[in-house]
């Protein structure tokens, strides 16, 4: 990894472009995840790189599915592998909620590494590898665990690509997704859209789950059933107007 000194202005972007560019040498990256990241880097721009309160209360809203859920799943691709492996262990501890490692861009090599990767920032087991379901796409995507995604009740899918989300809600399952881009298919497609860079969010996520831990089943759907994702999502495209409103007068 290039060394990036910590008091350079874009230090933590720089980190995490590093972080993706590192996943592409050790296997566990496809380059076309480098170009998502480009993308998302963006957007996040455009949010000021920060968590709007609306993401928050989208992250707030998406711990308590979790915690409802009787079958809840995190799915790992290789950018999220690379961001945030540590974080997603401690997400599903803290949830119990399983990681499946699902690949758009699959290979059983790549699934492997990041099964290995998962393990070696402290996952005792990681689904993904029996590949012995299949949802209604007609790529690598569709390839899921009986035990895993295709049982779910509930799915966390962090930068994902459209279709997979619009087949997972076609099954009935609540989705949720993290993407910076609320334009995105899958954006608008998902239960709950978390409208932030994966980086923050699956930390929010994890300092959220110890206070919502403390609340009933009551107090928990009560905070599911008001939230309202097509109000995030304006909320997200607002944020970015008001940024380059703010940006042109300046
Ligand atoms: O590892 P694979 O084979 O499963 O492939 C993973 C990628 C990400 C390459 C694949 O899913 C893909 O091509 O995704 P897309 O269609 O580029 O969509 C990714 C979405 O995530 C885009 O809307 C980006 O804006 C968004 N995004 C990128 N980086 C981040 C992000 N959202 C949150 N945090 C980020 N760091």
């Amino acid at each position: 990894m290039s060394e990036i000194p910590k008091d350079h202005p874009r230090y933590a972007s720089l980190l995490t472009r590093e972080k993706i560019v590192e996943g592409v040498e050790i296997g566990i990256t496809s380059q076309q995840g480098l170009v998502a990241q480009g993308r998302g880097e963006c957007f996040d721009y455009l949010t000021g790189e920060q968590t709007t309160a609306s993401a928050f209360l989208a992250e707030k809203v998406s711990v308590a599915m979790l915690l409802l859920a009787e079958r809840p799943v995190l799915s790992v691709n290789g950018n999220a592998a690379a961001l945030v492996p540590d974080s997603l262990v401690k997400l599903s501890d803290v949830t119990g909620a399983p990681l499946e490692v699902n690949l758009f861009h699959r290979t059983e090599e790549r699934v492997n590494r990041i099964i290995d990767h998962l393990k070696d920032n402290g996952a005792s087991e990681v689904l993904g590898s029996k590949a012995d379901a299949r949802l209604e796409l007609q790529h690598s995507r569709g390839i899921v665990d009986s035990e895993g995604i295709y049982n779910a009740d509930v799915v966390l899918v962090p930068l994902e690509d459209g279709d997979r989300c619009q087949a997972l809600v076609d099954m009935g399952k609540s989705v949720i997704t993290i993407d910076l881009n609320p334009l995105s298919r899958t954006s608008r497609t998902a239960t709950v859209t978390i409208v932030d860079n994966v980086v923050r969010a699956v930390d929010n996520m994890i300092d959220l789950s110890s206070e919502l831990k403390g609340l009933d089943e009551a107090e928990l759907r009560k905070i599911v059933n008001d939230y309202d994702n097509s109000r995030t999502l304006s909320d997200a495209v607002r944020q970015m107007i008001r940024k380059l409103e703010e940006l042109s007068d300046t």
